[in-house]
């Protein structure tokens, strides 16, 4: 049986980190590709040679040519310029619109049928990029942030009670960036309400935390942005997707009726399974969090007009 391809373009931070923890789980191979001459080539040995140890039979194939990526089931987009500190998501703009497009133009060509992962920021135009470039159906293009950013604000409310992360679900959903929005009413510790267990202040300050979680990573590291969690996070999206998991998580996906978007990337939850983004699963919100949803909405919105022009310069 031949097991599922997942390229990976960017064999930078994220993207070698994502090919471990997909070579861990041992459930596809991984082909890793970079401008770098011999970087790929270089970390996919080293990526290999944890076979053994680890007992993982992962092939994993470092390449600067996209003949190597072709027919690839899942395609995973991490090349770009991340933040250094200072810098929002935003400044990334003009320079990784014309990677992703670039990138994307070579995956549509050598992957015709696979789904897309962006996760190069800032993320809801960058997956507006690949959309519009590859002009695939929209539910096989998706976008990795609220995960993440879930993943965060969980990690923050089991220190805080010093719980299990595992009885925690929470959801923050949105655009990936200061409008994001953690939802309340949706985050529980074994089924009770986070705004039960804590003070309003502290819930304040974690959601803070939560929306500058990215930053404060940045600018602990000075160079480069987080990403061993937003790696899991790349890992765990395409193990939902090539093991037709339907798990439901917080992608950017494409809504229109849905949320009363209009048609943008955005991130919702989503059921992902061996078409891609399945399912827009629509949670019940609050009058307030309509209205952070759709100020979040817009931000999105303005970030794509931005996207555009740089689309039509080139
Ligand atoms: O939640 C999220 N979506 C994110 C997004 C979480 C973490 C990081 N996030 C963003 O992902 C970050 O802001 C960046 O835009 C990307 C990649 O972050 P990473 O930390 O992996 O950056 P690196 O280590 O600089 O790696 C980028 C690689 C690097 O090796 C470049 O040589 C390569 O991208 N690159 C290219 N590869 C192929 N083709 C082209 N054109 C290209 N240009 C750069």
């Amino acid at each position: 049986m031949t097991r599922p391809k997942v390229s990976i373009i960017g064999a930078g931070n994220v993207g070698a980190t994502t090919t471990l923890w997909i070579a861990a789980k041992d459930f596809a191979d991984v082909v890793l590709l970079d401008i770098v001459e011999g970087m790929p080539q270089g970390k996919a040995l080293d990526l290999l040679q944890s076979g053994p140890v680890e007992g993982f039979n992962t092939k994993i194939k470092g390449t600067n040519n996209y003949e190597d990526t072709k027919d690839s089931d899942v395609v995973v987009i991490t090349s770009g310029l991340p933040r250094k500190p200072g810098m929002s998501r935003d400044d990334l703009i003009a320079t990784n619109t014309k990677i992703v497009k670039e990138v994307t133009e070579n995956v549509a060509k050598h992957s015709p049928n696979c789904i897309i992962i962006v996760v190069t920021n800032p993320l809801d135009a960058m997956v507006y990029v690949a959309s519009k470039t590859s002009c695939f159906p929209n539910n096989r293009v998706l976008g990795m942030a609220g995960i993440l950013d879930s993943a965060r604000f969980k990690t923050f409310i089991a220190q805080e009670l010093n719980s299990n992360v595992e009885n925690i679900d929470a959801m923050v959903l949105g655009g990936h960036g200061d409008t994001m929005v953690p939802l309340l009413g949706h985050s529980t510790v074994n089924g009770t309400p986070i705004t039960k267990l804590m003070s309003a202040e502290k819930v304040e300050s974690i959601v803070k935390r939560t929306r500058d979680g990215g930053a404060e990573i940045v600018n602990l590291l000075k160079t480069g942005s987080a990403y061993y969690a937003p790696a899991a996070s790349t890992a765990l999206m395409v193990e939902s997707i090539l093991k037709d998991e339907k798990l439901v998580l917080p992608c950017a996906t494409y809504c229109n009726s849905e949320y009363g978007v209009g048609g943008y990337f955005v991130g919702v939850p989503v059921k992902l399974g061996r078409k891609g983004a399945e399912e827009v699963i629509e949670l019940d919100l609050t009058a307030g969090e309509k209205a952070a949803f759709q100020k979040s909405v817009e931000h999105v919105k303005q970030l794509v007009e931005v996207t555009e022009k740089f689309l039509v310069k080139d």
